[in-house]
């Protein structure tokens, strides 16, 4: 932290630490989980020295400790809004969007996390963020109860918000403020025993949805998991049992392959929680919820337009012919048919990369840079590449995958809500509830290629001119 101000970067960094070790106070699972994650990555660190050559180079061997995402869902325009806000000021921004409503669950949301290479390296914290879609709600009776519960509730501390408006105005807080912002913002993150509806209401809108209940029943939006990286997720899985955590069936996402693509994420079962519900003691129900559990995701490199197609076709067709976790087909078919289908994707960075398929960040290499002033270097990027003066590593997918999310949401809502909703696209109502755009998440990856692009080929002795 420089000096007496603390800028967006170091508050989330802040931040992320704080909600890491709170959750990990409230659900002793996940410190487990981190330990085995802890253990597994430094096992492959070890072993996959390529691996961890292109880490190095991407500077992401310092961000993989502090890693993590979370998850919360809000109830209201004014809860995104005003979140989005909370969010700012800790370098996040609202990066795509993603309709779950055709999987169903009744939710549309967004990610917030930092956009820049430099925020990035520096703590990569994302949190996956979902707002309910009342309109869903076929129930008029219910859906005015719904609206009435929620409006009533306030999930930002008044002091929270004060700082928010300082920091608008001044771009950085002070460093006791800075830390004062972090005490403030985790209460609205925090798990809240008591409910604030009665027993009744609760189970009205667990008949509803699972999620319905989850989100409206409760004083503010509990974050309900925290997600660490993990460089090896089938090591991590296979070790889950051994330390009493037992994972869903499959892995979502991509098969394992030789360069990761994308995301693939698993998680385990939620916790059954203690709660007391109803208003006032007299009338207080004991009772449990459901919400909280744990996760773990390998990340790959972002695609481009190109391969995210080819990826959604490749897995779209999996799922047309066996579904994962269906009775008649246990994980084994499952990946096996999703290995094969990946088959046609191809497993090469050299190919990921001539094929378009993939973003890669450029550096100029030791050798390139020393040719450089000699003059005599090659004329295209591929000779580049060929001669040994530019190099091409990974660029990492920071994002989300909308089918992965729903499996994840499916897992822990049990399998008996498979309802899909027949609802538009509610991009424009989500963003005008954001007071924002979302950000395109392939501008980003392309941008981050282009300007590394650039300054390698400026190593090189090329001005950018020569290679528009
Ligand atoms: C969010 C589920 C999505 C992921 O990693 O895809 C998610 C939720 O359950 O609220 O976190
Ligand atoms: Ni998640």
């Amino acid at each position: 932290m420089a000096g007496q101000h603390a800028l967006a970067d170091d508050i989330r960094d802040l931040f992320s630490r704080a909600m890491s070790d709170m959750y990990r106070a409230e659900v002793p699972q996940y410190g487990t989980l981190l330990e085995l994650v802890a253990d597994v990555n430094a096992q492959t660190l070890r072993t996959d020295t390529n691996l961890r050559a292109s880490l190095e180079q991407n500077g992401e061997i310092e961000r993989l400790d502090v890693e993590r995402h979370g998850a919360i869902r809000l109830g209201t325009a004014r809860e995104l809004f005003n979140i989005r806000r909370v969010f700012a000021v800790m370098g996040m921004h609202p990066v795509g969007y993603y309709d779950l409503s055709v999987v169903g669950v009744p939710v549309h949301s967004t990610a917030f996390r930092p956009i820049t290479d430099e925020a990035l390296r520096r703590n990569p914290f994302r949190v996956f963020t979902s707002l309910l879609r009342i309109e869903l709600i076929e129930d008029r009776a219910l859906r005015g109860e719904v609206e009435a519960i929620l409006a009533a509730r306030q999930i930002f501390t008044p002091r929270v918000l004060e700082l928010v408006v300082v920091f608008e105005a001044e771009r950085r807080l002070t460093r006791p403020q800075a830390e004062e912002f972090v005490r403030e913002a985790l209460e609205t993150f925090r798990w809240h025993s008591n409910a604030t509806v009665d027993f009744g209401t609760y189970r009205k809108l667990h008949r509803a949805h699972r999620l319905i209940a989850d989100i409206v029943s409760f004083k503010g939006p509990h974050i309900n998991h925290l997600t660490p990286r993990t460089l090896d997720i089938d090591a991590v899985q296979a070790g889950m049992p051994q330390r009493g955590i037992v994972p869903k069936a499959v892995i979502e996402g991509p098969p394992r392959r030789k360069c990761p693509i994308l995301l693939r994420q698993t998680s385990f079962k939620a916790l059954e929680e203690p709660i007391t519900f109803g208003g006032s003691a007299s009338e207080a129900t004991a009772g449990t919820h459901t919400a909280r559990f744990g996760e773990i995701e390998q990340r790959g490199v972002a695609l481009t337009a190109k391969g995210r197609r080819l990826y959604d076709e490749l897995l779209a067709s999996v799922r047309r012919n066996v579904q994962p976790g269906a009775a008649d087909s246990g994980p084994a078919t499952y990946e096996d048919v999703l290995s094969k289908s990946f088959d046609s994707f191809p497993d090469e960075w050299t190919e990921l990369r001539s094929n378009g398929l993939a973003f890669f960040r450029y550096s100029a290499t030791e050798a390139g840079v020393v040719s450089a002033r000699r003059g005599t270097l090659a004329a295209t990027v591929d000779e580049l590449i060929a001669d040994g003066f530019l190099r091409f590593d990974a660029i990492i997918y920071e994002d989300f995958l909308p089918v992965s999310a729903a499996g994840i949401f499916q897992s822990n809502l049990g399998t008996d809500e498979q309802k899909s909703y027949a609802a538009q696209s509610g991009r424009v109502q989500f963003e005008a509830a954001l007071g924002s755009v979302v950000k395109d998440e392939l501008e980003l990856y392309a941008q981050a290629e282009k300007a590394s692009l650039k300054h390698a080929l400026e190593q090189l002795g090329f001005s950018q001119i020569a290679f528009a």
